[in-house]
């Protein structure tokens, strides 16, 4: 069976997804497409056999030729989609984040639960990428004792120019939240969000880089040194630092070289270069979780909690102090835990 997969967004990441949805994955294709933009759609379905453009996201979610729906478009956009997804019965893929606040995530939570089961995955590659998963494994594993800690950096090597401090943890930083919930299994209690010396790369009025304190309800901290002009490339460092040894990504792409006396390697060039795996691999998990019926990976009550933590980070930025992170209590339908949710990679 072909999983015909309608897309909301054919921007920067929503034709990536086209793409490898069209010639790197088994299982589905793209049948439809729509943007604000609609001449950019057109453009996109010319090479796409069959595909047709709708003029609105509305009319493709009730196109009976969409099976699922994927949400690329801007994140204010995101809750109206997903809502209307779910109302019409269908999967939905919602690029991070689920919604930008933590009103609507939780409109989005309300009707899945209304509806008695699962229809959302969000786009939190990352839990796909075959190192953190490696991390993970050895994390849970019990080799190395209990987790004490994370490091993290997450350097981005520029920003256009609307990019602001605030995006720093809402758009970059809710990665490395979503990780730490993850890695282990456990809610975030508070964060502090710390500003060192000023790059100066960055532009007026901006903090770049951040520290963010990440508190875990079971007491593991994790630091993320988040930076946007890094310059030199697309760096992403974790190191988990348990009783009994530590765990640490390694140099992320290609090989290393040595020669006369030095070595040296490729650093990526962006996200779509570090995280192609992680996203290929996600997007296969989710086609064949939907064809089966169902879906996997990051649900709603994580795009919830992730957009909380991201508030929570805002709250920390502006007033330099440590906030508690408050989460509503969590539905039934949420209860198996990610490692539960996961299909294996
Ligand atoms: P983009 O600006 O390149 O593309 C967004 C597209 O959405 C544009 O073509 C725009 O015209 C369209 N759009 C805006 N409003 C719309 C609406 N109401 N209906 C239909 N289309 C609409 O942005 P992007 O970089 O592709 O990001 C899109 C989403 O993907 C964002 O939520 C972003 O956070 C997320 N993203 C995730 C990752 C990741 O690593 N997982 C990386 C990049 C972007
Ligand atoms: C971008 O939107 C992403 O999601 C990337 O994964 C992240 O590294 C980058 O900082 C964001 O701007």
């Amino acid at each position: 069976m072909t999983l015909n997969v309608g897309v909301i967004g054919t921007g920067m990441i929503g034709q990536d997804h086209i793409r490898r949805l069209t010639h790197v994955l088994n299982g589905a294709r793209v049948a439809a497409v729509t943007d604000v933009d609609l001449e950019r759609a057109r453009t996109v379905v010319d090479d796409l056999p069959g595909a047709v453009v709708h003029e609105t996201g509305q009319d493709l979610i009730v196109d009976p030729g969409v099976d699922a729906v994927v949400v690329t478009s801007w994140g204010p956009t995101h809750e109206e989609y997903v809502l209307a997804g779910i109302a019409a019965g269908k999967q939905v893929f919602c690029e991070k984040p689920l919604a930008t606040t933590r009103e609507a995530c939780d409109r989005i939570v309300e009707a899945e639960v209304a509806a008695g089961r699962r229809q959302v995955m969000v786009g939190f590659m990352r839990r796909f990428d075959p190192q953190y998963r490696a991390m993970k494994s050895a994390v849970t594993g019990g080799e190395i004792g209990a987790p004490l800690l994370m490091h993290a950096a997450h350097r981005n090597p520029s920003v256009p120019p609307h990019f602001t401090s605030e995006m720093i943890i809402n758009d970059s930083a809710v990665h490395d939240i979503d990780v730490a919930r993850w890695m282990f299994d456990d809610e975030l209690a508070a964060v502090t969000v710390l500003k060192p010396r000023t790059s100066s790369k960055a532009a007026a009025g901006f903090h770049d880089p951040l520290l963010v304190l990440l508190e875990l309800r079971g007491g593991v901290l994790v630091d993320v040194e988040a930076m946007v002009n890094a310059g030199f490339g697309y760096d992403i460092r974790g190191e988990v630092v348990c009783e009994d040894g530590a765990v640490e990504l390694s140099e992320s792409a290609g090989v290393v070289v040595k020669r006369a006396g030095r070595h040296s390697g490729r650093v990526p060039e962006n996200w779509r270069e570090r995280f192609v795996t992680a996203f290929d691999l996600e997007f296969q998990a989710w086609i064949d979780a939907v064809t089966a019926g169902g879906t996997t990976g990051p649900s709603a009550w994580d795009g919830y909690a992730a957009t909380v933590a991201c508030e929570t980070g805002l709250a920390a930025l502006h007033s330099g102090q440590r906030i508690p992170v408050v989460l509503r209590e969590r539905p039934d339908l949420y209860a198996k835990s990610a490692a539960q949710e996961e299909v294996a990679p």
